[in-house]
């Protein structure tokens, strides 16, 4: 039975990993953050079946006591400040956890454990302001963010150790994806609980940012796939992963009301409160070389997912009413 760490368990991602990890029968160690408050929301329904452990990015002996004691196989780097406007309020922070964070892994990874191999949740906001459309592996980074910048460093420390040391180190270099279970802040979420909300008489109006911006958006369920499929290919290499197509923030608006039957733009209010310092302004993936090396493809399409969403977030709603 392969033994797998992931760290960010608790996140979105997280808990579809876990959840795909469990059923290849893998024993699963999930590390936490030390909270007041439980932030187990997401893995609840797994809680029997894996291992919780504290643990921090900022914490660099807890780490290593975490690989002293459990020597996973694979280790799915996935901890992160991960929400892109947070990173202007708290640009240190974000260096220190988003950034220096994976140094401290791959640090415990090298001094303790260095056969285990390590996947870097690395992202398409490094592209920022593209420098080519659309964007792969060998496209130059431009980020627009702390966050971005944070990721590149990432990134290339993520590359540096595989180059340095011949550890077993990837970077899956992740557009959007998005579920149910994403963070009620993020765009796509926001505007489906929004309008399922204004659906059922629990608001009148939901407050966006700029609706022209485009991201490459897919399920998170299909990425998790993608995540093992690297670490189990016979050499380490960085993928991007995406589905090769781009809507604006508007179009999925039109969908998601669309799909209750409402018009968006009676109920969308633009507030500049929610633009950003520095926009990026389109993002689209050309994933064939995780599709030719990893045989990915994704599963669900734009259509699909804002759908998945509107109705998970109808249903829940509905039982909360109720
Ligand atoms: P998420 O839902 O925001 O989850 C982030 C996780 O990191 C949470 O479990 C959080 O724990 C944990 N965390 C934060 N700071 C930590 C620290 N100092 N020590 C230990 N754990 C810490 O993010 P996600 O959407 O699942 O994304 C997973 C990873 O992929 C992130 O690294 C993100 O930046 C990256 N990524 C995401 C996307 C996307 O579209 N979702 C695309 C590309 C890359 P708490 O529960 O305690 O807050
Ligand atoms: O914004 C626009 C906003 O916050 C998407 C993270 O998972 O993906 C995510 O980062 C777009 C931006 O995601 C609102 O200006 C308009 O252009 O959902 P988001 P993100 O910034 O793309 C990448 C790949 C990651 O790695 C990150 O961790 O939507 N937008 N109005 C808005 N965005 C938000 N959040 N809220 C609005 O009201």
């Amino acid at each position: 039975m392969p033994t797998a760490l992931i760290t960010g368990i608790t996140g979105q991602d997280g808990s579809y990993l876990a959840e795909l990890l469990l059923s290849k029968n893998y024993k699963v160690i999930g590390m936490v953050r030390r909270s007041s408050t439980l932030t187990f929301e997401r893995i609840q329904h797994l809680q029997d079946d894996i291992e919780i452990i504290q643990g921090d990015l900022h914490d660099q002996s807890s780490l290593m006591d975490l690989l002293e004691q459990h020597k996973p196989d694979e280790i799915y780097n996935l901890a992160a400040q991960s929400f892109v406007p947070t990173s202007w309020n708290q640009p240190v922070l974000t260096g220190e956890v988003t950034g220096l964070g994976v140094t401290r892994m791959l640090e415990a990874v090298r001094l303790i454990s260095p056969k285990t191999r390590f996947y870097q949740a690395s992202s398409s906001e490094m592209f920022g302001k593209v420098r080519e459309v659309p964007q792969r592996e060998t496209t130059p980074f431009y980020p627009r963010s702390p966050y971005g910048v944070a990721k590149m460093y990432g990134h290339w420390i993520t590359v540096n150790y595989r180059e340095s040391y011949n550890l077993f180190s990837v970077s899956g270099i992740l557009f959007n994806h998005e579920s149910p279970r994403r963070g009620l802040e993020f765009v796509t979420r926001k505007i489906t609980y929004g309008a399922a909300r204004i659906k059922l008489g629990l608001a009148k109006e939901l407050r966006l940012g700029n609706l022209e911006a485009r991201r490459d958006w897919g399920f998170a369920g299909d990425y998790v796939e993608a995540m093992w499929r690297m670490l189990q290919a016979d050499q380490p290499d960085d993928f991007v992963v995406g589905t090769g197509e781009t809507h604006s923030v508007r179009e999925f608006c039109e969908k998601a009301f669309g799909h209750l039957g409402m018009d968006y733009e009676q109920y969308v209010v633009v507030d500049p409160r929610f633009y950003r310092p520095a926009e990026v302004d389109l993002l689209v993936s050309d994933p064939s070389h995780a599709k030719n090396v990893l045989g990915w493809q994704p599963q669900v399409n734009f259509e699909g997912l804002v759908r998945m969403m509107v109705e998970a977030d109808i249903k829940r709603l509905g039982k909360e009413i109720a």
